[in-house]
């Protein structure tokens, strides 16, 4: 960590010297991770994993074209069943999926592949729910870049039969085109989060229609090898979505402290937000955390998640335009006697400066291009995430996962519903029902 901290003050001081804003800030932040090496951004728990006995390794991946949101839920689903697996005997570990080639994250000549988890979230707080490593420490551990099996999950190819849904599971011929080849060595080759050397022995095409722990007796059974790994993950459903222990995994995932840090100096700065004036002070450890529902104040702004770029593309009727998003702005606003909005966007730059226009007050967190290569886009985004889920109301956009991440991050900290659980309406939209409350459960 210390050799990380010089990095990126060598950084800084061997670029333009362009004091930005928010230069103190992630220094500051990384000073403090520094001093306080526990719930630390990097820091990987290896203590308890390196005494290991007979692990197994879980492994998995979700479709490419998924966004960093939807890939959160299916974390949750993974966790769920390496739970299910421990509970019957077996020793398994969660590996954690390197981030990368998200369609989403599109900054330019940045290097967005093989990010570890620890930048965007407190590997500490994820160990207090479940096992879990990074890829690389997979490899130190394993002995190699190997994984023996892959289980590519599909559906059935004749959809359900009688036109009943069953919970069901079988090893099936792949029906889509495979995305492993073999080698010259006989070793399955593929993405495998960017690490070229990274080989599977083994390929197989699974079809599954059930939730996440129908795979425990197949992986306790029939795949008895050290390491396997579940590609197409997300075509596995939640056992049980918004119960207990869908709860414990999400607040398990912690943010990353430098990415909360910066974003409470932003809050504090600009939005005139701080913990215990608004009532959200965070607890490091999550298992204590539990605020009363009701008792957060949040900041005094109102905060929005806009989601445009392919939302709009599909020229949704749910998704208002940028006039029909603003006239809601200002209402609300007005409404809640607010005077200061923090927009969070995926919005392009013509859409953003028409937005300006139109709302010249608002606020945004926008990093430089030095903080932009430090934080990458998946740390914007958190950061984008973290200071609407501390504003006194929140508007979010329909269906999008983004916007769901902050609803649980409000009901966390303890807001209460009215404030958290909005969306935006198509400037068309006749019947524009608001998002469900999943009320958190300990
Ligand atoms: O997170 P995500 O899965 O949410 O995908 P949806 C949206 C991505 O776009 C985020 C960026 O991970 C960010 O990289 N993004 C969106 C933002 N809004 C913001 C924002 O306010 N601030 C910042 N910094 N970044 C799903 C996709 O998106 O929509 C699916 O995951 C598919 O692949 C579907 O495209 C239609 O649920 O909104």
């Amino acid at each position: 960590m210390a050799c990380t901290v010089f990095y990126i003050v060598a950084i800084y001081f061997s670029s333009t010297c362009s004091f930005s804003v928010f230069f103190l800030s992630i220094f500051a932040a990384f000073a403090a991770v520094k001093s306080e090496n526990v719930f630390s951004a990097g820091h990987t728990s290896t203590a308890p994993i390196a005494a290991a006995r007979d692990l197994r390794y879980l492994l998995y991946d979700v479709n490419p074209p998924e966004g960093f949101n939807l890939r959160r839920d299916v974390y949750i689903r993974m966790a769920s069943l390496v739970k299910t697996l421990r509970k019957e005997g077996g020793d398994w570990v969660l590996v954690l999926p390197p981030w990368g080639r998200l369609y989403h994250w599109q900054s330019s000549d940045i290097d967005q592949t093989r990010i570890p988890w620890g930048e965007f979230f407190s590997i500490t707080s994820l160990q207090a729910n479940v096992p879990v490593v990074e890829y690389e420490e997979f490899i130190a551990e394993n002995g190699g870049p190997f994984i023996d099996q892959v289980l590519v999950l599909q559906n059935y190819a004749e959809g359900w039969t009688n036109g009943k849904w069953e919970e069901k599971i079988d090893e099936r011929p792949c029906f889509d085109k495979l995305m492993y080849s073999k080698d010259k060595q006989g070793y399955y080759r593929g993405w495998f989060w960017g690490y070229e050397e990274t080989r599977a022995r083994n390929v197989t095409c699974v079809s599954a229609q059930g939730h996440a722990s129908i795979m425990a007796p197949v992986l306790q059974r029939n795949y008895t090898v050290t390491s396997v790994m579940l590609d197409r993950a997300e075509t596995l459903l939640h056992d049980v979505y918004a119960g207990k222990d869908y709860w414990d995994t999400r607040r398990s995932m912690v943010f990353a402290k430098h990415l909360r840090l910066i974003g409470d100096e932003f809050r504090a700065k600009y939005l005139n937000s701080t913990d215990d004036r608004d009532l959200t002070v965070y607890r490091e450890d999550w298992t204590r955390m539990k605020a009363k529902p009701g008792s957060a104040k949040g900041g005094p702004y109102l905060g929005v998640h806009l989601r445009r770029k392919d939302f709009i593309w599909g020229h949704r009727e749910d998704v208002p335009s940028l006039k029909g998003a603003v006239k809601t702005i200002l209402n609300l606003m007005k409404k809640h006697m607010l005077e200061k909005v923090f927009i969070a966007t995926d919005a392009d730059g013509e859409e953003l400066k028409e937005l300006k226009a139109m709302l010249p007050r608002m606020v945004r967190f926008e990093p430089s291009r030095e903080d932009l290569e430090l934080l990458k886009d998946g740390g914007v985004a958190i950061i984008d995430q973290w200071i609407c889920s501390h504003a006194r109301f929140f508007i979010g956009t329909s269906v999008s996962t983004f916007s769901f991440r902050i609803h649980e991050e409000r009901e966390i900290l303890g807001f209460d519903p009215k404030t958290t659980y909005n969306r935006f309406c198509g400037d068309a939209e006749k019947e524009c029902e608001q998002p469900t409350h999943w009320k958190i459960v300990y």
